[in-house]
């Protein structure tokens, strides 16, 4: 699947706010790639479809879940967590997407996962920091990304999980795991 059939795609499912933010996603997950090496044509299309699952039925999504052997956990936690793990299924199953490092950008671009690719670093921190992301600490993710992303990486998962504590929201497993592992990796 090419660019721009992708964004056709989602701009034929997704509501307007949301395929805007998808835009701004393609952009800076381009970016990103540009400055450290990345591939792209990976990163836009990863990009491109990554929330194409955000508005599928719940109950629709709970039986992908079920019935693809997806991580069962999932079920346990909020259903915004569902749309990332269904969305790398629909894109290999209804548009023929088959590289696995673009599948898993889309599947972990929520929690994280530990031992992630540069490509899945790229668009879970373009989907933070993207231009429409105007919440506060934004602006210590944008300035690290150019530089280092784990870096970054480690300043989003610990935002993020900050932020669903001061909510008393259960944080999923993954995420906690791969902050501890930026955490770790830190000299
Ligand atoms: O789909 P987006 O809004 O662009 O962003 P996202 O896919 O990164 O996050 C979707 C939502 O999931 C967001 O409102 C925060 C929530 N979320 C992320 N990690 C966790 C989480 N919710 C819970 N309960 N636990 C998590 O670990
Ligand atoms: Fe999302
Ligand atoms: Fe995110
Ligand atoms: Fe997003």
């Amino acid at each position: 699947m090419k660019l721009e059939e992708a964004k056709e795609v989602v701009k034929g499912i997704l509501p307007e706010k949301r395929y805007i933010h998808t835009l701004g996603v393609i952009d800076t997950a381009i970016k990103l790639a540009k400055t450290h090496d990345e591939d792209t044509e990976k990163a836009a299309l990863a990009a491109a479809l990554h929330d194409m699952a955000k508005f599928h039925d719940k109950q629709e999504m709970k039986e992908i879940i079920l019935s693809r052997h997806l991580n069962p956990e999932l079920l346990n936690f909020h259903h915004e967590l569902w749309h990332a793990p269904v969305g790398a299924v629909l894109a290999e199953e209804q548009h023929g997407v088959t590289n696995e490092d673009i599948l898993n950008a889309i599947r972990y671009h929520t929690t994280g996962r530990p031992g992630m690719s540069k490509l899945e670093k790229i668009i879970y921190i373009a989907d933070y920091i993207e231009p429409g992301r105007t919440f506060s600490g934004v602006e210590n993710v944008r300035e690290t990304a150019g530089q280092n992303l784990d870096q970054a990486m480690k300043i989003a998962l610990k935002q993020s999980i900050q932020f669903l504590i001061s909510k008393s929201q259960p944080v999923f497993p993954d995420t906690l795991a791969t902050y501890n592992e930026f955490t770790q990796k830190e000299k």
